[in-house]
């Protein structure tokens, strides 16, 4: 049997041992759900900074999502004990804490629930998990059934809350509420912060339709000496029912159920956070009812794109889990109130396809926190009480480069040019511009943060937030920023063409060229461009450089900033294939650093081959092949968006260690130096990649490029694809496209409604219309 297959928007694992980390996540407005198929969970809600309900074993520092959450046996998940009451025989569901080996077992992965359907034992058993439509709440289900024995067995449903504070927890079965609670004082020393934590929801509890004939409150009186394989507490006829005074909480329940052949029984579980009784009494009324209103996460099933080609694979991702994942950026900007700049305006760049009100909102969010002079927050901030935390204390360089870029793709989508006349405050005057005045502030404010070369300073930190010391004494520059202002200058020149405001475009003009031309005599070195000078004056990121001899970032963004001339493209195309291309994607730079270069800053003292220091950063490699399609490579752009989905295929799954559910923030890299180690997922789903894959497929592969008069169509598909179909609704117009190669075509030839469109464009748009489009390309050589 395949390891794991993938059917109507869902996606399957047969054996938790071959792929243990593989997970799905749900999602409502404020709650986030990662479980994966072993049974941890992992769940964090906004109130409205990020908390939990169910902790590890050990006190947690408070921080951001992290890559690669190492699992151990007491992390926390939702399991269920199954003891067979004539031998003994002990199992768990939906692999841990036991871990045996199944007769069948399927992990399924889909928008709204996640489940286990497992046979074991001649029973049949199901366990799924949805989330609640407006509350942090969990709902679990349970169904057993017998197959062809009668059956006597015990069912442990446990959920350890992990150790919630040093200052106070305790839980309890509190048998109106049918259930375990959980409570706890989230620790604090600041008077200040008794204030504001008064509103926590600091109890959790797990509920259950229906009375247990015994409990355990207490983790060691349930686990006892018999570990998590084979708590104490199963393995008595009840269980003690302690509660927790101090000790480390947990809620276990216990059921005994005679099961009939072909005799079915089912459980409803409730599992979450409150911040008192009375709001836990309110949640038990609706969870049990008999249909709970559970949570579907919105993913614009009507507004993606929709793709059959010949890669069936490819077409599941980009037709469903793709855009869900740009749809759980939009709605949960990441699990913060602070999110970085950057990261917002390439989420509100995503949504442009999907949602573009919303993309709206955020871009306007963005603007009405910038500052008189120009410069764009660090972060920007979602809530009243919001702060800028981690990350967003480091001042960055880079911010304004992608608000031309969010912007040019919501004018693609929305055609709303209305939106540069609207007048928006600032951050730290009482003065008021319009959107357009914002821009050409954040621009101007851009390009002052230059050396006397033109080449722009890199501070403490650029795209790459830990690059934080090449200029952290004022003079070290960024080649990739450089090109990125270009780019970004080169994209707003674009936008006023189309708005007609022309009035400026010397003025940019001037710097995209002495920019140019100062990058290309500082940066340029042998075959590819260096990353950047520091503040000592040392070009690095250059052939010779025993560690970080090339970053992808410069030679991408000097493609798309056009920067190069042909001869420099074909040596950097090739370097970068050489040096940086492995089985998974690009790397983002090679060799990995080994160790702290000082005049390069924390990146280099991350683990060789993770994040930033030389892994598959999807992010960065989704700006290559967005790259590689400006420059017509279609077949080097297809290969690489392959690589960064993970296949079904045995050997690449279980390396990847993920299934096709979700792109990563990266694969391990670092090939050569950690071979054993290549390939795998972080697991972290939190990456700007998936809006850039997406505007890659929309305007690379199928060519949908919206212009002031209408639409221009460019497709690029691989020369080994022969026929493809797909439905994207942009500007206000639903496309129905169909591209095939034929013989009798000797270029692009497009239809539209049986005519032919003149330069392939399609003027004039009438919105609300539905236009079908069959786009003839020449036969290639190839299969
Ligand atoms: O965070 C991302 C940032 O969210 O790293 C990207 C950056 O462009 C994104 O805005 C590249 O640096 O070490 C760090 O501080 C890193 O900044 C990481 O936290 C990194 C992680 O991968 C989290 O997603």
């Amino acid at each position: 049997m395949r390891l794991a297959h993938q059917k109507d928007k869902t996606v399957s694992l047969f054996d938790p041992q071959a792929v243990p980390t593989a997970g799905s996540y749900l999602w409502n407005a404020h709650t986030l759900l990662q479980v994966n198929c072993q049974g941890y969970a992992n769940a964090q809600f906004l109130q409205p900074e990020p908390a939990k309900y169910a902790s590890g074993p050990s006190l947690e520092a408070t921080t951001f999502m992290q890559p690669e959450q190492p699992i151990f046996e007491h992390s926390p998940g939702r399991f269920v004990y199954v003891k067979d009451a004539r031998d003994g025989g002990l199992f768990s569901l939906p692999f841990a804490p036991s871990k045996q080996t199944f007769e069948h077992f399927e992990f399924q992965c889909a928008n709204d629930a996640i489940y286990w359907h497992i046979t074991h034992r001649g029973l049949r058993l199901s366990w799924q998990v949805s989330l609640h439509a407006e509350l942090a709440v969990e709902v679990w289900t349970l169904t057993i059934s017998a197959l062809d024995t009668a059956k006597q067995i015990d069912i442990y449903p446990y959920f350890p809350f992990g150790y919630r504070s040093w200052m106070n927890q305790s839980a309890d079965f509190d048998s109106d509420l049918n259930g375990i609670i959980c409570r706890s004082v989230t620790p604090y020393q600041k008077t200040a912060d008794y204030f504001k934590q008064k509103e926590f929801k600091d109890l959790s509890f797990l509920l259950a339709d229906q009375p247990p004939i015994s409990w355990d409150a207490r983790q060691q009186a349930f686990e006892g000496n018999g570990g998590l394989r084979a708590p104490q507490g199963v393995m008595q006829p009840q269980l003690s029912q302690s509660s927790a005074h101090y000790e480390l909480p947990t809620a276990a329940l216990h059921y005994q159920l005679s099961l009939t052949p072909g005799g079915e029984k089912t459980f409803r579980f409730a599992f979450g956070p409150a911040n008192n009784r009375a709001e836990i009494e309110a949640i038990r009324a609706t969870v049990f009812r008999q249909t709970p209103k559970l949570a579907k996460p919105n993913w614009y099933a009507d507004q993606t794109l929709q793709m059959q080609s010949n890669d069936p694979q490819l077409d599941a991702f980009v037709n469903f889990w793709l855009p869900r994942q740009i749809a759980y950026h939009g709605d949960l900007n990441r699990l913060t109130t602070d999110p970085q700049t950057r990261n917002y305006l390439q989420d509100a760049m995503g949504l442009c396809y999907l949602a573009p009100a919303k993309a709206r909102q955020m871009l306007l969010t963005t603007l009405g926190q910038q500052y008189a002079d120009g410069a764009l927050p660090d972060g920007v901030l979602l809530h009243a009480n919001a702060s800028l935390k981690y990350i967003n204390q480091v001042p960055h360089t880079d911010h304004a480069v992608w608000l031309p870029i969010a912007l040019q793709a919501y004018l693609q989508c929305s055609n709303d040019t209305d939106v540069f006349d609207l007048n928006l405050p600032f951050a730290d005057s009482s003065e008021t511009a319009s959107v357009f005045t914002h821009c050409e502030r954040a621009l101007s404010h851009l390009l002052a943060a230059r050396d006397h070369r033109q080449l722009s300073l890199i501070g403490q930190g650029d795209w790459c937030d830990p690059m934080n010391m090449v200029g952290y004494q004022g003079k070290g520059v960024s080649a990739w920023l450089t090109f990125a202002t270009i780019y970004a200058l080169q994209t707003w020149l674009q936008i006023c063409a189309r708005l007609g405001r022309t009035n400026q475009r010397a003025f940019w003009q001037q710097a995209i060229d002495d920019m140019t031309t100062a990058a290309n005599t500082h940066f340029w070195h042998g075959d590819w461009f260096g990353r950047g000078i520091t503040d000592a004056g040392r070009l690095f990121g250059i052939d010779g450089d025993e560690e970080g001899a090339i970053f992808l970032n410069p030679q991408t963004w000097a493609l798309l900033s056009q920067c190069v001339n042909e001869e420099q493209q074909t040596s950097m195309l090739a370097a970068v294939t050489h040096h940086l291309e492995t089985p998974y994607g690009v790397e983002l730079v090679t060799p990995a650093f080994t160790q702290m270069h000082e005049d390069i800053g924390r990146v280099t003292q991350k683990f060789p081959g993770t994040a930033e220091n030389g892994s598959v950063y999807n992010h960065a490699a989704a700006f290559y092949i967005y790259a590689l399609y400006t420059i017509g490579e279609a077949d080097h752009a297809y290969r690489l968006i392959r690589k960064m989905i993970p296949s079904l295929d045995e050997p690449d799954l279980t390396q990847r260690g993920q299934l096709p559910n979700f792109i990563p923030n990266y694969y391990r890299g670092a090939s050569r130096q950690f071979p054993r180690t290549a390939g795998r997922s972080s697991l972290l789903f939190n990456t700007g990649t998936v809006h850039w894959l997406y505007r890659s497929l929309v305007e690379g592969l199928l060519g949908i490029l919206v212009t002031a008069n209408g639409v221009r169509f460019a497709p690029q598909p691989p020369s080994t694809l022969r026929h493809m179909q797909a439905c994207k609704h942009i500007a206000g117009v639903q496309l129905d496209i169909t591209i095939e190669r034929t013989s009798s075509a000797t270029c692009q030839q497009t239809y539209v409604d049986g005519v032919r469109l003149p330069q392939n464009e399609l003027s004039q748009l009438t919105v609300g219309k539905q236009y079908s489009v069959q786009i003839q390309l020449p036969a290639t050589t190839q299969p």
